[in-house]
């Protein structure tokens, strides 16, 4: 009788058996035009459209990504509008969110100046400590045309303490990687006890497991086919 059951045991963990559902809320923030969206419809479409239309106010999409055979994690994105006259609806936005992406574009020194002011604005509104920062470098498709050098975009967020990654929507590099490094620092600060669930704090959310809720790129697939998903669309691969 112990032996069959040590044997239900080990067939119950070979299988896919998620203990966890969070959600985290993710804010992309930056000037216009340096891609925020197209780096988002990238992550949860798996498309890249040449001339995107500049985001009205706030517009979210979702995403669930897979930290270990039993951790999935519900993105929820919020992309901003970079344009001024926007400003105040993002605002509100960033209270409620564990992780943001500052977006620059590494052919546009403008853009990397107002990483600055991003940042200010941000911090303004959130705990410090209640969220992790990533500086983007995005279009390194556009590499004869870069004027914003590796190093400085590195410089700037170990000064800031950001997370630092270089980006491209177009030929589908380090996409992934950027927000699921995010996910993972988050989970893993979490894992310590320095980041949780909070009353009147959305940034962190605990959802009932329910097996269907799998989310790829497109349509829903198995858990399976999500991680594998997850692996081929990596820089590397
Ligand atoms: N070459 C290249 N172009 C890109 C890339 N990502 C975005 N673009 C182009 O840059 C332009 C602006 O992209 P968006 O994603 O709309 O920019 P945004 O930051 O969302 O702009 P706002 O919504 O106004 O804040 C579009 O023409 C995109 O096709 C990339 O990785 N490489
Ligand atoms: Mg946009």
């Amino acid at each position: 009788m112990m032996a069959m059951q040590n044997r239900h045991k080990s067939a119950d963990k070979a299988r896919f058996k998620p203990k966890y559902f969070y959600q985290f809320r993710i804010i992309l923030i930056g000037d216009s035009t340096v891609g925020k969206s197209s780096l988002l419809r990238q992550f949860t479409e798996g498309q890249f459209i040449e001339n995107s239309d500049p985001t009205v106010g706030v517009d979210f999409h979702v995403r669930v990504v897979m930290l270990s055979a039993d951790v999935r994690i519900k993105l929820q994105i919020w992309d901003t509008a970079g344009q001024e006259r926007f400003r105040s609806i993002t605002y509100s936005y960033y209270r409620n969110t564990v992780g943001c992406l500052i977006v620059y574009d590494i052919t546009s020194r403008e853009s990397f100046l107002h990483v600055k002011d991003w940042l200010r604005e941000a911090r303004q509104c959130v705990e410090e400590q209640d969220v992790v920062f990533m500086l983007v470098g995005h279009k390194i498709d556009k590499e004869s045309r870069r004027v914003v050098s590796t190093e400085e975009g590195e410089r700037f967020a170990e000064a800031n303490n950001m997370m630092f990654i270089e980006t491209s929507a177009k030929v589908l590099c380090n996409i992934e990687e950027a927000f699921i490094s995010v996910t993972e620092e988050v989970y893993k600060r979490m894992e310590r006890g320095d980041l949780g669930l909070r009353d009147g704090w959305d940034g962190i959310k605990a959802l009932p497991m329910r097996p269907t809720d799998v989310l790829g790129i497109g349509h829903a697939v198995s858990a399976e086919d999500l991680l594998e998903q997850q692996e081929s669309r990596k820089c590397c691969n």
